[in-house]
């Protein structure tokens, strides 16, 4: 049995012509964003993937076929519509396998980066270990998908929605490498500076790229986290952001959300208390890192 997998015209070309790719997520566009800067984002991304020289593969499972690179109409679609799933590891076979229709996280993008032979991804935000998982267990998938499957990942650091320092502990236990670029400090998504030293500090495109064939080279399983600050003159300062944090935590406490809808339900709340502003900074660093990321996926063509 093989999975149905759909490569759009682009992705085809450059698979063919063997030029560089980078892989997108569709859960940001479904439960990451608001319609209609959710498609406007997809496609702002895409765009700055290729006008950094490389070809964007936005991930989705269509009528039960697994797309890597979308169409326009594809892509609106999946942004339109309201009730679309939300794919992790757990949820992607039987979504394939029943002709469901879903959009990738990034865990689920890994494995279809991976699938494609796609070696870099690029996105906002990773899951990670939630505020009171001691009590919850509520640890993202995605840090156990970092450290199985061979995909880059560049992010903007974590949300202060989770633990920050449990999720470092946990990226360290599995063997992760979570890298800041161009910084000593873990970037914390809205702001460049968490508070915490990131585990390594890389400054090129090449060092990333090579670190990432070297991981290959020695036989090790798994990805890199590329944590990349935000630029400055989107950033939001921690203190203008905590306390909105935190009163989206009391009321996702307060109406016991849990498990797959903790994320969105957090993501939405702090986009209406920050008035948008929120939202303006995501889309800023989201750019940044395809920037980033296309970089990253022309390197490894040189190495
Ligand atoms: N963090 C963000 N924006 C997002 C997500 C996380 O800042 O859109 C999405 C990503 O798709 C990520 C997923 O993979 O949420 C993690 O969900 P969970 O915590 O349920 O594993
Ligand atoms: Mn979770």
């Amino acid at each position: 049995m093989t999975p149905n997998i759909i490569y759009s015209a682009e992705v085809d070309a450059a698979r063919a012509a063997g030029t560089p790719l980078v892989a997108l997520e569709s859960t940001i566009i479904t439960h990451g964003m608001p319609w209609p800067q959710n498609v406007d984002t997809a496609r702002t991304v895409e765009a700055e993937v290729r006008a950094n020289g490389a070809t964007p593969a936005t991930m989705a499972v269509i009528d039960g076929d697994l797309h890597v690179g979308l169409t326009e109409v594809q892509l609106v679609a999946l942004a339109k519509a309201s009730n679309v799933t939300k794919l992790s590891r757990a949820d992607l076979a039987a979504c394939i396998a029943t002709g469901g229709t879903g959009a990738t996280t990034v865990a689920a993008t890994m494995i279809a980066a991976r699938l494609a032979g796609i070696e870099v991804f690029a996105t906002g935000g990773v899951g990670g270990v939630h505020r009171g998982a001691e009590a919850s267990f509520d640890v993202s998938a995605d840090l156990y998908e970092l450290a199985q499957t061979p995909v880059t990942v560049v992010c903007a650091g974590a949300k202060a929605i989770l633990d920050l320092p449990k999720t470092l502990e946990v990226l360290e236990t599995l063997g992760v490498p979570v890298i800041a670029y161009g910084q000593d400090a873990l970037p914390a998504f809205w702001s460049r500076n968490a508070g915490l030293p990131a585990p390594l500090r890389m400054d090129s495109p090449a060092d990333i790229a090579t670190s990432h064939r070297m991981r290959a080279a020695l036989g090790l399983p798994g990805g890199q986290l590329v944590t990349n600050p935000i630029p400055e003159a989107d950033e939001i300062s921690r203190d203008v952001i905590s306390p909105v944090i935190e009163q989206a935590l009391v009321e996702a406490a307060t109406k016991g959300i849990a498990a797959k809808a903790v994320t969105p339900f957090l993501l939405d709340r702090i986009f209406d208390l920050t008035e948008g502003r929120s939202l303006v900074s995501n889309i800023a660093l989201v750019l940044n890192n395809a920037r980033l990321a296309a970089a990253i996926a022309r390197a490894l063509r040189t190495i």
